[in-house]
């Protein structure tokens, strides 16, 4: 089935999402989450696909927040069906098993920051913008951002953020590890695509289980965490790409992997 709000392209091994909602700054209305869902569900599918790239359309915005036109008549009950919605599309995101890069393009507010935090790796231009204004709206975020901001930047400066609803630029992102990469605005999708071109020669298994291994690390303890990281190693030990690998690198030439 065609997406309206997405544009999909593909690169080799990569794929790029372009959330196309330029009328309103990208913004995440029911059907674009249900999209974006649908997206996880083919790019999981497709054993081809070994990174992945997230943006905004425009020069404007990465993604300006849910859509606040189709929030301001909903039910509570409808609005939490769409928090729901929301969290369990960012998770989708987050569980992919590829790495996922956003390409923040300029704004990313409410709903885009809490998009680009589900994403493995942030990259942004340096009119990039990110912020969690929910508080002038008289609500809190919703789609992950109280728990995945503070976990990124930590508590402190995710409390100001969060009270404040004050964006910050993309320097001050990078000064507080919410963003990997700031480039000039023309190099962002080029650098985007390279490191992801990178990633995606990668041994698919091992980037899978490095993936799982620090997510699941994230909430948990170090021993337990160790005890996942040992399962991870276990499971890339046991993939033809580790015996190509090792083989490769003592025969002096490139691996070649292939995902299993
Ligand atoms: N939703 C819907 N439309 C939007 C949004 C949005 N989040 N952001 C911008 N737009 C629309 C504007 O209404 C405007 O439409 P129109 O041309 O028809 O008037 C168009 O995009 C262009 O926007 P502006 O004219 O406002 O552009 P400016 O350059 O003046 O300002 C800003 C850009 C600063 C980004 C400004 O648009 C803005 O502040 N946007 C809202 C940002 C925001 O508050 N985001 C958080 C939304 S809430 C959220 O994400 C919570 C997530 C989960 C909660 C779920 C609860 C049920």
């Amino acid at each position: 089935m065609a997406y309206e709000n997405l544009l999909l392209t593909r690169d080799g091994a990569v794929m790029t999402i372009t959330i196309n909602r330029q009328q309103a700054l990208n913004a995440l209305n029911p059907a674009t989450l249900d999209e974006l869902q649908r997206c996880c569900g083919d790019i999981r599918a497709d054993s081809g696909v070994h990174a992945v790239i997230i943006t905004g359309a425009g020069e404007k915005a990465f993604v300006a927040g849910a859509d606040i036109a189709a929030m301001v008549t909903m039910s509570p009950l409808e609005g939490l069906s769409f928090i729901r919605h929301g969290q369990s599309v960012m998770l989708e995101l987050e569980e992919l098993p590829v790495p996922v890069i956003a390409a923040v393009n300029g704004f990313a507010l409410g709903g885009g920051l809490e998009l680009a935090l589900a994403c493995d790796l942030v990259l942004a231009s340096q009119s990039a913008k990110f912020g969690l204004p929910e508080i002038n709206l008289g609500i809190v975020p919703g789609f992950g951002g109280t728990q995945r901001l503070a976990r990124r930047i930590g508590l402190a400066a995710a409390r100001l953020m969060i009270y404040s609803g004050e964006a910050l630029g993309a320097d001050e992102a990078l000064r507080l590890g919410l963003v990997n990469r700031v480039v000039a605005a023309a190099d962002l999708l080029p650098e985007a695509q390279k490191l992801a071109a990178t990633l995606a020669t990668k041994a698919p298994v091992a980037v899978q289980q490095a993936k799982t291994a620090i997510n699941a690390g994230a909430d948990l303890d170090l021993a337990n965490g160790c005890r996942y990281e040992a399962q991870a190693f276990a499971i890339t030990f046991a993939s033809e790409d580790r015996t190509e690998g090792m083989r490769a690198f003592l025969d002096k030439r490139r691996p070649t992997f292939k995902g299993r």
